[in-house]
């Protein structure tokens, strides 16, 4: 297996932190530099589908993009250390904070970056009111995450899972524009400095 990811980019990002909060080591790791273009090289094309990364390549050759899906077939081949639920109730209630995490705060969070760092101006028309709504937005979701954490360790369960990962990532990669939790958010700067001191917060950043 290939994973074609790109080191600080969020979305790579996610499966590296994956892989390392379970340990895996099995997969050939190939580096696109995006903003050098090469996602959206024809042969990259063609084997993705998408200008995107990350993008998994399996050994009989089909593809899979979307950095959930492909976290979701890596746990499907190593399932410990659990990371998407092991019951229905439980696989709901991640899927739903994975999604609320995504939806809620860290697209809004990393648009704010594409439209508003110039290191992003290779890959986007960059629009400053798209990076303040959105960096709004994104700031506006905090509350509903603090006050999860403070009544669960971790965001989807008691042990961390994936809707974590998304979390997090998205918030580090918003420190580009200086994005940082306020103060007043305990719950939330607590679970952010656990999170900060496992392993896997150095994966693919
Ligand atoms: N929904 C996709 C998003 C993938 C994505 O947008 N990747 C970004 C890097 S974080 C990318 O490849 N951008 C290239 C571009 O916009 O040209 C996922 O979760 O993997």
């Amino acid at each position: 297996m290939k994973l074609y990811t790109s080191n600080r980019a969020p979305n790579p990002r996610r499966v590296r932190w994956f892989m390392a909060e379970k340990g895996i080591e099995d997969v050939e790791i190939v580096d696109v530099d995006l903003l050098k273009g090469e996602h959206r090289a024809p042969d990259y094309i063609a084997r993705a589908g998408v200008a995107q990364a990350p993008a998994l390549t399996l050994d009989d050759g089909t593809t899979v993009t979307e950095s959930i899906a492909i976290c979701r077939y890596l746990e499907a081949l190593h399932p410990e250390p659990n990371m998407f639920g092991r019951d229905p109730k439980e696989t709901a209630v991640i899927e739903m904070w994975t999604r609320r995490a995504e939806l809620l705060c860290a697209t809004p969070l990393m648009l704010a970056v594409r439209h508003g760092h110039p290191a992003l101006a290779a890959l986007e028309t960059q629009v400053p009111e798209v990076a303040a709504n959105n960096r709004a937005a994104g700031e506006r979701s905090l509350k509903l995450f603090d006050r999860r954490l403070a009544d669960s360790p971790w965001l989807g369960a008691d042990r961390i899972t994936i809707a974590d990962g998304v979390l997090f990532i998205g918030m580090e990669f918003a420190r580009l524009v200086r994005f940082a939790i306020p103060e007043e958010l305990g719950h939330l700067g607590r679970w952010q400095a656990a999170m900060r001191e496992r392993a896997s917060a150095g994966a693919g950043a």
